[in-house]
């Protein structure tokens, strides 16, 4: 009788044992596996910078500054945010510089951080982007 019992608890202790090890097993994600191998692959640095653009005024000047941002050898993405007077830029530094990039927005007619605008390319600007100093 003592034999039965022990037996029993035996196999009551296996069998959760083996659930443990089933569930473990599930708790494996393999799309955890792909993201991690999707970001061994890619071996650029890319670096964030935030560049002041005092000067904007309207969605036109964002599009203006997004653009010519992103004609930049090495820039990965750019955002305006007009409220803030702020680009959010994600560019390669092996590949530009930030002083290339404010290049590129004074170029365009608009300051960047202490950056001067080209005064030509502001005049050539549509009416409502352009502002007096
Ligand atoms: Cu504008």
């Amino acid at each position: 009788m003592k034999n039965i019992v022990s037996f029993l608890l035996l196999f009551t202790i296996a069998a959760f044992a083996g659930d443990k090890k089933e569930h473990n097993h599930s708790d494996h994600n393999p799309e955890m596996k792909m993201l991690q191998h999707e970001q061994d692959s890619s071996k650029q640095t890319i670096s964030h910078v935030m560049i002041s653009l005092p000067t904007i005024q309207c969605d036109n000047c964002v599009n203006t500054i997004e653009n010519a941002v992103n004609n930049v050898q090495g820039v990965e993405s750019v955002k305006v945010d007009l409220e803030k007077k702020k680009a959010h830029i994600n560019y390669d530094a092996d590949k530009v510089k930030t002083e290339d990039i404010e290049n590129a927005i004074t170029a365009s007619g608009y300051d960047a951080n202490d950056r001067k605008r080209d005064e030509q390319a502001h005049d050539a600007l549509l009416a409502c982007c352009q502002s007096k100093r």
